[in-house]
Parts: C-alpha cells; sequence; structure tokens
C-alpha cells in the first residue's frame, strides 16, 4: 500500500476530507499518486495493486457510492485497455481521472445553474452540514445578483455547518447558525430547504448527514419544498439487487469526549431520507422526480449498472 493511499485513507476518516464529492475527489487523486509509484511488472500485478488501493479506500467511509463509482470506473478503464506495460497503465489511470474530475465539475457547473434559479431575491435557504454542492449553487445564485439569506444547522457531533457558515461570510452571503434541535422553529422563516446527498438508492431515497430526514420531516409539515442537490454518480447500484446502504457509525467520543463509564452512546453519520419528502434532485440532467433518478442514471451514466460492486 502506498503512503499516498493510507494518508488520503486517514484523512478520509478523520474528516479532514469531507463531503461526498471532497471524498471522491481525494480518492481517485490518490490512486493516480499511488499508480505513479507502481512496482508492478505486469498488468496482473498493477491491477492488483490498484485492487488493494480501492480496499483501503472503500473502507475509509462506508457510505460513499461516488468514491465507489469514481474508483471502480477508474480501474474499468485500466481492465478494458489492451495495453499491459505498467507504465503506459499508469499514464491511463492519470488521463481517466482527468476525465472523471472533468466531468464532475461540469455536473457542479450544470447543477449550480439549475439550482440557482430556485433563489429567488429575498429567499430564506435553510441547510443542514456542509456540502460542496449546495455552497457552490448559494454562490452562483449570489453571483447572479440575489439577495437571500441561509439559515444553517450547527450539525452535531462534528459541526460541519460550521463551514458551510464560514465559506456563507466569506463571500457575503447572511447567515444565521442555529443548534440542530431549533430546526422546526426557523423552518417557519424559511422559504426552501436545499441539502446534499451522500447517496441515491434505487427507490429513490436520499442518504445525507444524519439529521437530515427529521428536518425533511419538519420541512414537509411546514410545507416548505425540500431539495437535495446531488450528482447522478452518487447512486448506489448495490441497492437495486436488495442491499441496503449501509449507514456508517462513527466513535461515541465524537459525541461526549469524557462520557461516564458504561454509557451507551451511538454515532450514526447518516440517515434515510424517503423520496416522499423530497420535492425535486437538483442534478446535472436538471431537477428530476427522486422517483426516476434511477432511470436518468440508467441513461447518462449506463456503466454504473455494468460494473461489478465489490
Ligand atoms: C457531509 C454531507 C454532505 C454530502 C454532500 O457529511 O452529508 O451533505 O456529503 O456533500 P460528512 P457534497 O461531513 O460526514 O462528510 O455536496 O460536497 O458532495
Amino acid at each position: 500500500m502506498t503512503k499516498s493511499i493510507r494518508e488520503t485513507a486517514e484523512k478520509i476518516r478523520k474528516l479532514e476530507v469531507q463531503g461526498a464529492r471532497n471524498v471522491a475527489i481525494a480518492a481517485i487523486n490518490a490512486i493516480e499518486a499511488s499508480a505513479k509509484q507502481t512496482r508492478a511488472t505486469s498488468k496482473k500485478a498493477f491491477l492488483e495493486e490498484l485492487s488493494k488501493a480501492k480496499q483501503e479506500l472503500f473502507a475509509s467511509r462506508e457510505t460513499e457510492p461516488l468514491m465507489r463509482n469514481a474508483v471502480r470506473w477508474i480501474i474499468s478503464q485500466v481492465e478494458a485497455n489492451r495495453e499491459k506495460q505498467p507504465k503506459k497503465l499508469t499514464a491511463l489511470v492519470s488521463s481517466s481521472v482527468r476525465q472523471f474530475l472533468k466531468e464532475l465539475e461540469v455536473s457542479k457547473e450544470m447543477i449550480a445553474e439549475t439550482g440557482a434559479k430556485r433563489i429567488r431575491n429575498n429567499s430564506v435557504v435553510f441547510t443542514h452540514c456542509h456540502s460542496s454542492t449546495v455552497t457552490h449553487l448559494l454562490k452562483r445564485a449570489k453571483q447572479q445578483g440575489k439577495k437571500f439569506e441561509v439559515i444553517c444547522t450547527e450539525t452535531r457531533p462534528s459541526c460541519q455547518g460550521r463551514t458551510t457558515a464560514r465559506e456563507m461570510l466569506e463571500i457575503g452571503i447572511d447567515v444565521t447558525m442555529i443548534v440542530d434541535s431549533a430546526a422546526r422553529y426557523f423552518m417557519n422563516e424559511a422559504d426552501l430547504v436545499i441539502v446534499g446527498a451522500d447517496a441515491i438508492t434505487s427507490e429513490g431515497n436520499v442518504i445525507n448527514k444524519i439529521g437530515t430526514s427529521m428536518i425533511a420531516l419538519v420541512a414537509h409539515e411546514a410545507r416548505t419544498p425540500l431539495y437535495v442537490v446531488s450528482e447522478l454518480l452518487k447512486f448506489d447500484p448495490a441497492t437495486i439487487y436488495g442491499d441496503y446502504e449501509k449507514i456508517e457509525e462513527r466513535s461515541p467520543s465524537e459525541v461526549w469526549q469524557d462520557a461516564p463509564e458504561g454509557l451507551v452512546i451511538r454515532n450514526p453519520a447518516f440517515d434515510v431520507t424517503r423520496r416522499d419528502y423530497i420535492h425535486g434532485i437538483i442534478c446535472e440532467e436538471g431537477i428530476v422526480s427522486p422517483h426516476s433518478a434511477m432511470e436518468v442514471v440508467r441513461r447518462r451514466y449506463p456503466w454504473v449498472f455494468a460494473q461489478s460492486t465489490s
């Protein structure tokens, strides 16, 4: 295992790299760095190295299908190529990583362009955690000259909401931070909720930071539309065949560092928001209903369905 894979996996585990998109980008950059240091003398050995790197990265966070789809696609490019020399395969890994990153960037821009239209002048946008896709969209709306406010949750226990708040302040968007349990109290002030996604299932449910499903219920009760912004590659093909998306459980010490001995603390990182509470998924194909998300993925990225899910 190369240092770049070990270090990247560690950063992802510790949340030094945070959010599905950043995790996927860091993972494939590490795959590229690691491929450049290959000691393999055959294609078989080269693929074995890639496979070990893949396992280490996948284990760093369980609920990240964008990372899995990205890494699998890079490896599939190597498998499908006739080239046998590791040096040339390294160049192929690099060009595949570049291509993937470029397409991810295009998706992000398309999502921002579509989503910004849902923000009207004087809107109040409620968000949860830190999603780079959400903050990019908000920045786009601001660049378009719209005046709006953001309410963001603190997002216990790791307080990723602070990253959202800082980014908003940096670009001059009015932002108010609230504790997670004040979501219902402030929902009446919001015109819409926009959250990110870590995973989209075959049934059109969305997995995002713990607390999202509670916010979705609150939004539903207050009749506030909730949009999910997500690249379609956050779709998890394993869910088609009955697998549940694994929900990562993190260390109890994030919740209470010096907790009394014997106390059981649970710390799931994500939860599932049912499609019924999602107004629309804003993706690179526009705004789609969660019910049709899988078909849209099938049309745009048929290879996601062809890959092995190991
Ligand atoms: C982050 C989180 C984000 C999604 C989407 O959780 O739930 O909403 O990952 O982010 P964590 P992005 O902080 O535990 O990684 O839009 O940047 O992909």
